[in-house]
């Protein structure tokens, strides 16, 4: 009689979430495919984050395992629409994860090693604090792939950082190594590999030793003055007419297919 094949191991988490000293930490795990920000992986980050706010968690650190090269590679291109579709749309698990930050009511402190990429660095950008060592690297990258960046990642941008530097980003899509982020002010402290762990904890516990509620109503204040960007219905709808156009032209259909074929893209200009 042949032995019982060996149960499948059940898959790795997508994140793993702990509470230390009363600051949470949760941790991206999906290695393999460089923590893409696929829907299972958000949904597990937001499930998270929830869970940390039911038990009054004060405190939250973002990160990635340690020693990894990239931190995020950004949104999941195999999750991103072919075309026809916005592809940032305010149901995309981005946006919802975004916002789930942005409401926590305490501080989502990043914890940055290695590189963050496209979508990836909208979310860290909707974190409250943002400490990265000498591997941090920040890129955005629509231009990459010849998509339409949506209206409310670009004022997470320009509620950050001077429009110059926003427009070197995009244009480029070049990283931003962790020196320049720090003197740009992507970065609010930039801290030697060896101690970024112990000093992000330590400021999440000196955090929590603070008036919690003042703490989150200061926070909602301040997303609700940075978010009040009143937008004429008419602008409104001029914007998503020139994004349409983007998101259905053939440079979007050719930035996706050429990821999957491994290989440079070929963009016509429409
Ligand atoms: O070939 P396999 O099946 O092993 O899978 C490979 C990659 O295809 C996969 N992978 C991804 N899958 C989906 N979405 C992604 N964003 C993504 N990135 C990577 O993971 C496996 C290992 O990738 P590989 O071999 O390239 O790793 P590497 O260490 O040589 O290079 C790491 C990166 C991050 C430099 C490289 O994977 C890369 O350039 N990834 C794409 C980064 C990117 O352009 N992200 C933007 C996604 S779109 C987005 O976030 C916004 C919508 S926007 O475009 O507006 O910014």
């Amino acid at each position: 009689m042949s032995a019982p094949a060996s149960p499948t191991p059940a898959p790795a988490p997508m994140v793993i979430a702990s509470v230390t000293n009363g600051v949470g930490t949760i941790s991206l795990n999906n290695v393999a495919r460089r923590n893409a920000l696929s829907a299972a992986l958000l949904d597990a980050f937001i499930d998270a984050l929830a869970d940390f706010k039911a038990k009054s968690v004060r405190a939250v650190i973002l990160r990635a395992a340690p020693g990894l090269k990239v931190w995020s590679a950004g949104h999941d291109i195999k999750e991103l629409p072919r075309g026809h579709e916005d592809p940032l749309g305010y149901g995309d698990p981005l946006e919802r994860a975004l916002r789930a930050i942005r409401s926590y009511p305490g501080p989502v402190i990043a914890m940055i090693q290695g590189s963050v990429w496209g979508g990836a660095f909208d979310l860290v950008l909707s974190c409250d604090i943002i400490i990265g060592d000498e591997t941090s690297e920040f890129a955005i990258t629509p231009a990459n792939l010849g998509l339409p960046y949506n209206t409310t990642g670009l004022l997470h941008c320009l509620n950050r950082l001077p429009l110059n530097l926003i427009k070197e980003m995009f244009f480029t899509a070049t990283p931003v190594k962790a020196d320049d982020a720090a003197r740009w002010g992507i970065l609010n402290h930039l801290v030697p590999s060896a101690q970024i762990e112990a000093y992000t904890q330590s400021l999440g516990e000196h955090i929590t030793t603070k008036a919690p509620l003042a703490i989150a109503v200061v926070k909602e204040q301040l997303r609700v003055l940075s978010d009040l960007q009143p937008v004429a219905a008419q602008v409104f709808e001029h914007i998503e007419d020139m994004r349409r156009q983007v998101y259905e032209s053939a440079d979007y259909e050719e930035g996706i297919n050429a990821f999957f074929e491994k290989r440079k893209p070929q963009f016509k200009g429409v």
